[in-house]
């Protein structure tokens, strides 16, 4: 079997020795732009160009090395039609988890006041925020959403999802649509988006839908940047409606040195982290699909290119 390895960063060494650690007598090869690609069984790309993706009309399947679709899906009818298959959990709910749990209790145990008040030397204790009037809201209840909404229960915050179509999770207060957001958002404390980014989701926290939030809301942005209206962000903090803002992701990634954000001492930012692929779990998931491919197994995470995800 046959295998293309391909990222926009280079980087295919370690997924090439794993992959042939976990399926023996696989050949894998990488691609330069310019060259003629030979016939190949499968592809894992991450970020691909032009120049790859319309050599692989033959491939039984591509495989994305991350969870997120919207750069492969962004070349539309470009895409050869053949099932594309994105990253499970693999490694990165946990992660989500963490990142969202420690931005959460940063807010509520005002470790961001105390942290500017001990570089003025100032010893002051804060009222404690209460915890049932710091719900937590949900924006999408795939794998890492849910994952996410579990931590928070378990610390004991009251949490709400919001999901496109209606889901039940045991003990969260799902909503489901564009007709229940506003709802939805008016009773979020902290709002946390883990939705894939699509036409829909593109610009979908604009100022309106973050007006809605209650005053002193926080947003946690581990999604993709493109959902956040960045002017509108930053006008609700400076105006005080937004309390303050965690963003790991950004409409354009690295963020740029003049932007607003940097300067803005109520926004916390990473450098898009917050669930890194374990490569090692990304790898064994990636085998055990292409066996399921091959045996003529259904297969989870088959991207939906009319939905976006
Ligand atoms: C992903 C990401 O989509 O890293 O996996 O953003």
């Amino acid at each position: 079997m046959r295998v293309l390895l391909y990222r926009g960063d280079g980087q295919i060494g370690q997924w090439a020795e794993d992959l042939a650690r976990a399926l023996p007598g696989v050949e894998t090869l990488g691609w330069q732009e310019g060259e003629t690609l030979v016939p190949c069984d499968y592809a894992l790309v991450w970020n691909p160009a032009p120049g790859l993706l319309s050599q692989l009309a033959d491939v039984k399947a591509i495989f994305l090395m991350g969870a997120g679709v919207d750069a492969i899906l962004k070349f539309g009818d470009a895409l050869p039609a053949v099932p594309i298959v994105r990253l499970g959990d693999a490694g990165m709910a946990v992660q989500m988890a963490e990142y969202v749990a420690y931005a959460t209790l940063r807010y509520f145990r005002r470790f961001d006041e105390y942290e500017e008040q001990a570089r003025h030397g100032l010893w002051a204790p804060l009222p404690e925020y209460e915890k049932q009037a710091f719900t937590i809201g949900v924006m999408g209840l795939g794998k890492l959403g849910l994952r996410v909404a579990e931590t928070m229960r378990g610390f004991g915050f009251p949490v709400r999802g919001w999901s496109r179509t209606p889901k039940e999770v045991p003990s969260v207060d799902c909503f489901a649509g564009m007709e229940s957001l506003d709802a939805f958002l008016s009773g979020t404390r902290v709002l946390v988006s883990l939705l894939p980014l699509t036409l829909d989701t593109n610009n979908l926290l604009d100022r309106r839908r973050m007006s809605t939030l209650p005053k002193g809301a926080y947003l946690i942005n581990v999604a993709r940047g493109a959902q956040v209206a960045e002017p509108d962000l930053l006008a609700l903090i400076r105006a005080g409606h937004i309390a303050g803002a965690t963003l790991d992701v950004f409409r354009n990634e690295p963020l740029p040195a003049p932007h607003p954000f940097w300067d803005e001492p109520r926004i916390t930012i990473t450098p898009h982290i917050s669930a890194l692929t374990v490569r090692a779990d990304a790898v064994r998931q990636i085998a055990l699909k292409i066996a399921a491919f091959e045996a003529g197994y259904p297969v989870d995470d088959v991207v939906d290119r009319n939905l976006g995800y």
